[in-house]
């Protein structure tokens, strides 16, 4: 199996690190994806890192992952919660799949506690900050290792 991940990343996440640090903490997508190219490098992953504010091109992205990667961290932002396009996108997604959350969306608004992406994830993280990207990585590698060995 390819040990291409997609990490892929929803609306406004690239005002990350410039609007309420109170939530979502003060480091910026840049520096999440150069955490995230870091701990991809430990564990001999190859990464694709996007963020779009545009729901046909994280769609675009989930297709071409079928055809190149491994597996998939996502987190599509306020498309969690309303994208069933995204949905289907990724259950047409062979590989792993972790959603990935920086804050714990089931301590915030009612409308943020159903996600119609989790029922295609092997795994959900949320609330851990920006860490959570780091730790669906490792989830990914465990589950792509396991995979190989199968
Ligand atoms: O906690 C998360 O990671 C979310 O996916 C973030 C989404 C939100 O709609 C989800 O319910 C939970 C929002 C991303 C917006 O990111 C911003 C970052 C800084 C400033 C403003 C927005």
């Amino acid at each position: 199996m390819s040990r291409l991940v997609y990490v892929l990343n929803g609306p406004n996440l690239n005002l990350l690190g410039k609007r309420q640090p109170e939530i979502y903490g003060r480091e910026t997508l840049a520096d999440v994806e150069r955490d995230c190219r870091a701990i991809a490098a430990e564990l001999k992953l190859d990464i694709r890192f996007h963020q779009s504010n545009r729901e046909y091109e994280i769609i675009d992205w989930i297709h071409e992952a079928r055809e190149t990667a491994g597996g998939i961290v996502i987190n599509p932002g306020a498309f969690t919660h309303t994208s069933i396009a995204i949905l289907d996108a990724l259950n047409a997604f062979d590989g792993p799949i972790i959603e990935c959350h920086i804050s714990n969306v089931h301590k915030r608004e009612s409308f943020r506690h159903h996600s119609y992406v989790s029922q295609v994830a092997s795994g959900v993280i949320a609330g851990f900050g920006t860490q959570g990207y780091q730790l669906s990585l490792r989830r990914l590698a465990r589950l792509l290792d396991d995979a190989a060995a199968q």
